[in-house]
């Protein structure tokens, strides 16, 4: 899938810690009835075939809805799963390296901790760029410094690629983070942790539209 028709709208990020006890398959079936247009995989602490039979799970379940799955760090799992590609941080497998085991079509997702990142990502072929954080976040306490609105608006002008942001994203924010120059928003806890999960992605994703529109 190329970056142009990548659906970055509503961009579901799993945390099973954050689903307060509640299957992870049922909140992104609801997520994705409710309008999530993408889903990641994060898993920080399985083995790796538990991990590629959890993947292999999530991309049965996204098929028939026509959402892509992406796969967290794990090139391997990716593969093995059948994932549609992957997102990698700043000190997980480079670009290049990415390039080599990938297939040409798949979603290279990257993250941006500071300005330097954004830079160097202009020179590689990504499906988007994860501006990370945007806000501070308890979901992922080990974060670089937040980039704020300010620091987004100075990234959009600098990167070539589409934006996601991620940190801290919920419905009071989305709007402002759309108008300074964010493509889609990437969320976990918004949804993870919401007590109705479907209801939650209907509400972020009208907030994305309405800031698209008010652009
Ligand atoms: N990467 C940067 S912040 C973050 C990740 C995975 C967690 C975002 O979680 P939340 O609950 O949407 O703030
Ligand atoms: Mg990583």
């Amino acid at each position: 899938m190329s970056a142009s028709t990548l659906p970055l709208d509503l961009y579901l990020v799993t945390d099973e810690a954050a689903c307060l006890g509640r299957d992870l398959f049922w909140i992104v079936e609801e997520a994705v009835k409710g309008g999530v247009s993408l889903v990641q995989l994060r898993e920080k602490n399985l083995d790796t075939r538990d991990f590629i039979d959890k993947a292999s799970k999530m991309k049965e379940l996204l098929a028939p809805y026509n959402v892509p799955l992406i796969i967290n760090d794990r090139v391997d799992v990716a593969l093995a799963a059948g994932a549609d590609g992957v997102h990698v941080g700043q000190s997980d497998m480079h670009y290049h390296q990415l390039r080599q085991v990938l297939p040409g079509q798949s979603i290279v997702g990257i993250s941006a901790e500071n300005m330097a990142n954004v830079e160097e990502a202009n020179d590689w072929e990504i499906s988007y760029l994860a501006i990370s954080p945007l806000f501070d976040t308890p979901t992922k306490p080990d974060t670089g410094t937040a980039w704020g609105m300010a620091g987004l608006q100075q990234a959009a002008k600098v990167s070539r690629h589409p934006l996601v942001v991620i940190g801290g994203i919920n419905t009071e924010n989305v709007t402002q983070a759309i108008q300074h120059g964010a493509s889609g928003i990437a969320v976990v806890s918004a949804i993870c942790s919401a007590a109705f999960p479907g209801y939650a992605a209907e509400q972020l994703r009208k907030a994305v539209i309405s800031g698209k529109k008010n652009r």
